[in-house]
């Protein structure tokens, strides 16, 4: 087993189950302490257990300054993070007319100010360690398909990737890089259970690979963006989808 990110502490929000767990999962595998931070504090204690060794779990939600501010300060204890992964997310199934206000308020609070408060607060605690860093945030194909059902979740995700490329302008000098993943759709836990399982068939048609995606392709992807390996490589948006999109 390759120990690439030893030495290395990675955060990674939503990952009690689906794609944030199987991200946790190789990171650790690759060396790296983890962090498994969620909303879902149940969730993140038995995901950590199950990954077992240097897994810990961290109960926040990422959408309330309070909770960021009580992580980042058990995390200092930790000695901070190197590696943070931006992934806890909610993945509605909307119809356009069912899309209000709240929802709008409530998707981009989580999927895009989420993103930019843990990263405010990583990425301060890095440069104040003097340590390099690596953001990476899991967005989704969904901003270049448009994928219907979900025009909130699209428009977070596009500010996701417009974040990641002002993120990396601002923080290169500091030796850290930002990037974005755009998946597509994947068989997660999250997914099993919602209307987006009944869409394989279609994405399927499109990808030009056969086969369902699930978490690993993605977490694969992810800790290569952590390693050494991808030191120059930054505010670029890697999309992991089988070939669905192509940009
Ligand atoms: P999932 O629903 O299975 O897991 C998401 C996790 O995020 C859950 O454990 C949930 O409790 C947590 N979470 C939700 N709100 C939170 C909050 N406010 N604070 C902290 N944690 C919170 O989702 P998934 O399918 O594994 O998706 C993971 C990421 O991948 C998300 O960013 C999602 O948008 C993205 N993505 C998923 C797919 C897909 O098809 N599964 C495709 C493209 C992108
Ligand atoms: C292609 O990010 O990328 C459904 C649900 N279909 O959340 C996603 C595709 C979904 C996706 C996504």
């Amino acid at each position: 087993m390759s120990e690439r990110l030893s030495g290395r502490t990675a955060l990674v929000t939503g990952s009690a189950q689906g794609i944030g767990k199987a991200i946790a999962k190789r990171l650790a595998a690759d060396g790296a302490t983890v962090v498994i931070s969620d909303i879902n504090a149940e969730g993140a204690k038995s995901a950590a257990a199950s990954i077992g060794g240097k897994a810990r779990a961290i109960a926040a939600d990422v959408s309330d300054p309070a909770s960021v501010k009580a992580l980042f300060s058990e995390l200092e204890t930790l000695g901070g993070v190197d590696i943070l992964v931006n992934n806890a997310s909610i993945v509605p199934f909307v119809a356009w007319d069912d899309v209000d206000l709240d929802h709008w308020r409530k998707i981009i609070d989580v999927n895009l100010t989420g993103t930019f408060l843990v990263t405010r607060a990583a990425t301060d605690q890095m440069r104040a360690a003097k340590k390099p860093g690596r953001v990476i945030n899991i967005s989704s194909n969904t901003f270049f398909a448009g994928t219907p059902n979900m025009a909130a979740y699209v428009a977070a995700k596009g500010g996701v990737i417009g974040f990641t490329r002002a993120l990396a302008t601002e923080l290169g000098k500091y030796n850290i890089t930002a990037n974005a993943v755009t998946p597509g759709l994947i068989e997660s836990d999250g997914i099993k259970d919602s209307p987006h399982n009944q869409a394989f068939g279609f994405v399927e048609m499109l990808q030009a690979m056969p086969g369902k995606g699930q978490p690993e392709h993605i977490a694969d992807v992810v800790a290569f963006l952590a390693s050494d390996d991808a030191r120059w490589i930054t505010g670029q948006t890697l999309n992991v989808d089988a070939g669905m999109v192509r940009h």
